[in-house]
C-alpha cells in the first residue's frame, strides 16, 4: 500500500530542475515576506546541513547530495547512512554497543518538508535504520515499527540481515559482563548518536536521526531518537531541531518540537535550544550526571546548539565552509 506518493512530489521535480549553476547563485538571500518566523537573521543561507557531534563524513555525503541539486530528505538519509554504515562509531548502525543480553538494536526516524514521517524502533540486524523508517514513511499508512515487525518489514523491502556486533564490540560487551552494572550513566563526553537537519536548494527541510542508544541498556529500551518530536523534528514554515544525550530528559520535554515550536514564537536556534535545555536542567535541578546536547536550524539557514556539559559540538556545511562548532553549556 502506498500511503505517499513521494517520488511523484516537487522534491524530484527539483532534483531535476536544480543545476550546478543555480547552486551556484544559491548564496545567500534576502528572507521573503513568506516566512511566517520572526525575523532573527537579515539572510538567508541555502542549500546547508548541520549534525550532532563532528561527523565530517557524514555531512560531506550529505553536502554532496544538495550540492548536486539532490532534495534534503536524499542529503539527511545518505549523510546519517555514512555513520550507520562506519563500524567505529559506536553508538550507531553496525558497530554500536549492545544491550545488556548482547543484543545491538537500533533506533532512527525520518521526517520531510511535508510533515511525513517514518520511524523504526528496537530493529535488529540491519545496517541501516534510517532507510527501513523512511520505507515506513514512504510505503505504509503507519509511522512507527518496532522489533521484529520492523526486522520482516525491512526483509520484505530488500533490506539484507547482518550481524552488527563487530569484534571491537563484541570484547567490550563481554569486558562489561564481568560487572554487568545496571545503570544508564553514559560518559557525558562520549555521545555520538547523529541527528541531521539540512535544507536543500528549494529551501525544504529534512531531518534524521539514527543511533543504537544507550549502551547495555535494559532490553527492549528505546530512546528519543526514533520519537517523533523528541529526537527530531521539522516544520518546513518554521526549521528543525534534534537531540542527542540521554533520551530519558529529551523524551520528557519532547525536546525538538519544543525548540521548533520556540523558533516559531520567534526565538532564534540559538536561544530555542538554550530555553530547551533549561526547561530539561529545571526538572532536574542539581543533577549533574547526564548530559544533553540540543542542535536547531531555522528557516533562514540560521543554527544553533546548547548542551548540559561543555562537549557537545556541531559540524555545518554550506557554501560558506564547513566547520565543527563548539556550543555553550549549562554548565561550564
Ligand atoms: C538515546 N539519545 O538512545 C540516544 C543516545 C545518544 O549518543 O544520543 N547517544 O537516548
Amino acid at each position: 500500500m502506498k500511503r505517499r506518493k513521494f517520488l511523484k512530489n516537487s522534491s524530484l521535480t527539483t532534483v531535476g530542475i536544480v543545476s550546478a549553476s543555480a547552486l551556484a547563485s544559491c548564496k545567500t538571500e534576502n528572507k521573503t515576506e513568506e516566512n511566517t518566523l520572526a525575523p532573527t537573521s537579515s539572510e538567508t543561507i541555502k542549500p546547508i546541513v548541520v549534525c550532532t557531534w563532528n561527523f565530517h563524513n557524514a555531512t560531506s555525503k550529505a553536502w554532496e547530495v544538495l550540492s548536486k541539486g539532490g532534495n534534503a530528505l536524499d542529503a539527511v538519509e545518505q549523510g546519517v547512512m555514512v555513520e550507520e554504515a562506519d563500524e567505529t562509531n559506536e553508538t550507531v548502525g553496525k558497530g554500536g554497543r549492545p544491550d545488556r543480553d548482547g543484543n545491538v538494536t537500533l533506533d532512527a526516524c525520518i521526517m520531510d518538508k511535508d510533515g511525513n514521517c517514518g520511524s523504526v524502533v528496537y530493529l535488529q540486524n540491519i545496517v541501516h535504520p534510517v532507510s527501513v523508517a523512511r520505507k515506513v514513511m514512504e510505503e505504509t499508512p503507519h509511522i512507527i515499527l518496532a522489533g521484529k515487525g520492523a526486522e520482516k518489514f525491512a526483509y520484505e523491502q530488500g533490506f539484507e540481515k547482518e550481524d552488527l556486533l563487530t569484534e571491537s564490540t563484541r570484547k567490550q560487551y563481554q569486558e562489561w559482563l564481568k560487572t554487568s552494572k545496571y545503570e544508564t550513566t553514559i560518559n557525558i563526553e562520549n555521545h555520538d548518536t547523529i541527528g541531521m537537519l539540512a535544507i536543500d536548494a528549494n529551501g525544504d527541510i529534512s531531518g534524521a536521526c539514527t543511533t543504537s542508544g544507550m549502551a547495555y541498556k535494559v532490553v527492549g529500551r528505546v530512546g528519543d531518537s526514533p520519537i517523533i518530536g523528541a529526537g527530531l523534528y521539522v516544520d518546513n514554515e518554521v526549521g528543525g531541531a534534534t537531540a542527542t544525550g540521554v533520551g530519558e530528559e529529551v523524551i520528557r520535554t519532547v525536546g525538538s518540537f519544543l525548540i521548533v515550536e520556540l523558533m516559531r514564537q520567534g526565538k532564534s536556534p540559538q536561544e530555542a535550544c538554550e530555553e530547551g535545555v533549561k526547561r530539561i536542567m529545571k526538572k532536574n535541578e542539581g543533577r549533574e550526571d547526564f548530559q544533553i546536547g540540543f542542535l536547531a536550524i531555522n528557516k533562514n539557514g540560521e543554527t544553533g546548539g546548547y548542551c548540559v556539559h561543555p562537549g557537545f559540538t556541531y559540524r555545518e556545511y554550506s557554501e560558506k565552509g564547513h566547520e565543527n562548532r563548539q556550543v555553550k553549556s549549562f554548565y561550564s
